[in-house]
């Protein structure tokens, strides 16, 4: 006889920043769990699992992964969108899970098997200026990463999203009832950061694989201008030069520079990087696994991206959950054309939460080879984390108008 779903719970909680869980349950007993997060918007994807999905889940047979996820996405004719695919991926890992507890497999087991033996892995270095930001790479260094993403502050703002100040750790959300407003000035931005980056270039020398993100707010003109200047620094890439809603916008960008672009943590379905890979306008899609829509999709992403060279370098911050990292390297570790995964860290709350069997080592990343994810939540610990509001700051520009993020 099958095994079937007895249960699909909702955990929300907060060991140091917002994480949403999926739990779900058995008849013989097993249990899955699959990550929810959507920094910023976590509740309304844990009302959409607990109202909309969780009873559509019982009594399912668990080891139909597929079938489940098309179910859930064409059954619920409102297709894609980070909510729905956030959810729709959610079930999809606490099943892949299931599958892999049930039959005694780590998921990249499942997946076809390894095709690497480690999953190269990049971190964040930030500094408000130039000496500080060479002591955080120095100090990422030192940690073994070989691959680290510079973010640096900008002479006349007082704040710039994702840089800290004097090596304090930073954390993509603030606590709070509303977001934190910054003033944003891109001609400062462009002035600046090419010439930070070349001081970090000519500090760590050749090797070191350099990373810069310009989250989303460029236009296409001024993201060739700034492609073309950090040439010479020779970047591993430089990742969202402009929202990208318009994927023809980036045809400008390829004409004028070379630097590898990646684009893509905020995209939900293999339709929304259709166009960057088909036209081969990216050099890496960023999707997440819990993002868009779990494990057997961003397979699919995977397989459309390798036809054309494309690569996959997975978004990973600190607000995609332990849970959702592992099932990252499972797909890393199983999916040829898988290049690099990032991988922020977590506070040490966290880790006692998600109790996890990946493990980082000398730059690089592996799964582990517990059945499943191999990542177990402390239910007891988590409940003494309650969630509290957070969110993303928003910019404006000096003249007041809100900047594209
Ligand atoms: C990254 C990201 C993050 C996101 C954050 C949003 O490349 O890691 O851009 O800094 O902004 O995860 O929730
Ligand atoms: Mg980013």
């Amino acid at each position: 006889a099958r095994d079937s779903v007895v249960a699909a719970e909702v955990l929300v909680t907060s060991p140091g920043r917002n994480y949403v869980a999926l739990k779900i349950t058995t008849a013989e007993g097993l249990v899955g769990w699959g990550d929810a997060t959507l920094n910023g918007r976590e509740l309304a994807v844990a009302a959409y699992l607990r109202d909309h999905v969780a009873p559509l889940l019982v009594g399912r047979d668990p080891a139909r992964v597929e079938d489940t996820w098309q179910y859930l996405y064409r059954g619920a004719y409102w297709r894609r969108g980070p909510v729905t695919m956030t959810a729709v991926g959610a079930v999809d890992l606490a099943l892949w899970d299931i599958k892999g507890k049930a039959t005694g497999q780590p998921v990249y087991q499942l997946l076809g098997g390894a095709v690497r033996d480690r999953i190269l892995t990049y971190t964040h270095a930030t500094g408000w200026d130039v000496p500080e930001l060479l002591d955080s790479l120095d100090a990422r260094r030192e940690q073994g990463f070989r691959a680290v993403r510079a973010q640096t502050g900008v002479p006349g703002l007082d704040t710039v999203y994702g840089v800290s100040r004097g090596g304090a750790a930073y954390e993509p959300a603030g606590r709070g009832a509303a977001p934190a407003e910054e003033i944003w000035d891109t001609d400062a931005y462009l002035r600046h950061a090419p010439r930070a980056l070349a001081a970090v270039r000519e500090h760590a020398g050749p090797e070191l694989k350099l990373l810069h993100d310009a989250h989303h707010r460029l236009t296409p003109g001024e993201a060739a201008r700034l492609g073309r200047s950090l040439e010479e620094v020779d970047l591993f890439w430089l990742e969202d030069v402009t929202p990208a809603e318009n994927q023809e916008v980036l045809r400008h960008v390829r004409r004028h520079t070379t630097a590898p672009l990646a684009i893509g943590e905020v995209f939900n379905t293999v339709w929304e990087c259709q166009s960057l890979i088909t036209e081969q306008l990216i050099d890496y899609v960023r999707t997440c696994v819990t993002h868009a829509g779990g494990i057997s999709h961003l397979r699919r992403i995977a397989a459309l991206a390798e036809i054309w060279q494309v690569k996959l370098g997975p978004h990973g911050p600190s607000d995609v959950s332990p849970v959702a990292l592992a099932a990252s390297l499972h797909t890393g570790l199983a999916t040829p054309n898988f290049a690099i995964q990032e991988y922020m860290g977590y506070e040490p709350r966290t880790h006692e939460v998600f109790r996890h069997d990946w493990s980082y080592a000398d730059g690089y990343l592996h799964p582990g080879d517990a059945p499943g994810l191999g990542v177990e939540v402390d239910e007891a610990l988590a409940a003494r984390f309650p969630y509290e509001p957070a969110y993303l700051p928003v910019a404006r520009r000096r003249d007041g108008s809100m900047t594209d993020w």
